[in-house]
């Protein structure tokens, strides 16, 4: 199968799973279930789950546990999308091309939604249809807990915050660091937990965290890329303070050209890390490829 039709495949197949996973009818709270589903359904690239569940294909893991994996990893990541766009952080009407959680729900139910998908995440892990040895859901659930929290994902967005209320201006230094924790970690863990479910070696799990740490870059400078380039207004994609704060790019630091260069030359690394898979890693070299050259 081709690399888009991959990504096609994962993101039918995490929608099924969180559509069964959080059934609507049987919710005592059926306001804030709603909400989880409008934030998590149906919408979104899926790339993290596509990351886990082609990793796990190239390592002799089970799908099912690598599905589940990576559903749980796009909890996540929709939690993070939520609280992101509520007023007190960056004030987004539009996410995914329809109006952000808070703006279809209310603020408080869309406080907790993001709430419901972060804890979801680790209940998914937790049981046993994710792997069947308690030690490996543990390990699961340990590096997602790290991924996402201080010094992960929540670390990062802090320390954006503060650079934006600081007013001091980055260097290039300060954005790799807080990329690397903002949107880095989460790719990590895409790399990271397929190596966990299959009981990899360090050596394995070594090159899988390059891999990872160089597309995670690249697609923070697409990001950037795109939104310089004007896409953003186009799909809806930031809208809020982001759009007009002046916030410190890699744009801004390396000029459109550089940062094309920069990415390009991630890609190049992020492909030669995956060396010892050989051509079984093909789809994963593609899947590089897309981060840089997507267009949204
Ligand atoms: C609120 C704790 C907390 C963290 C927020 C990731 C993040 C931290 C905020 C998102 C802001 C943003 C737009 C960052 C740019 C990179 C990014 C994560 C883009 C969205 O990811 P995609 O392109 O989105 O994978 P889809 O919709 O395809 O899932």
């Amino acid at each position: 199968m081709s690399f888009e039709a991959d990504l096609k495949q994962t993101a039918r197949d995490v929608d099924s799973l969180l559509d069964a996973l959080m059934p609507p009818d049987r919710a005592r709270a059926r306001r804030v279930v709603d909400a989880m589903r409008y934030a998590s359904l149906g919408q979104g690239k899926r790339l993290r789950p596509f990351f886990v569940v082609e990793t796990a294909r190239l390592l002799g893991a089970d799908r099912e546990g690598a599905l589940r994996t990576g559903a749980a990893l796009e909890c996540v990541h929709c939690y993070s999308l939520v609280h992101d766009d509520l007023p007190a952080m960056d004030d987004d009407d539009l996410r995914r091309g329809k109006p952000t959680t808070h703006i279809a729900f209310d603020e408080a139910t869309a406080i907790l939604a993001g709430d419901g998908l972060l804890t979801f995440a680790f209940e998914i892990l937790s049981e046993p249809e994710t792997h069947a040895d308690a030690a490996v859901r543990a390990e699961l659930v340990l590096e997602l807990a790290r991924a996402a929290g201080k010094a992960g994902m929540v670390g990062g967005q802090m320390l954006d915050l503060q650079a934006e209320t600081n007013g001091t201006p980055l260097g290039l230094d300060d954005i790799v660091l807080l990329q690397n924790l903002k949107t880095g970690a989460l790719f990590r863990y895409a790399l990271v937990a397929p190596a966990i479910l299959a009981g990899a070696d360090d050596g394995v799990r070594g090159a899988l965290e390059t891999y990872a740490d160089r597309i995670g870059l690249a697609f923070q400078i697409a990001d950037d890329i795109l939104d310089e380039e004007g896409d953003a207004a186009v799909t809806g994609k930031r809208t809020g303070k982001d759009a007009d704060a002046g916030k410190a790019t890699f744009v801004q630091l390396l000029g459109l050209e550089g940062a094309r260069a920069r990415a390009r030359e991630l890609v190049s690394e992020a492909c030669a890390a995956l060396d010892r898979f050989g051509a079984e890693a093909e789809t994963l070299r593609e899947a590089a490829r897309f981060i840089v050259e997507r267009r949204n």
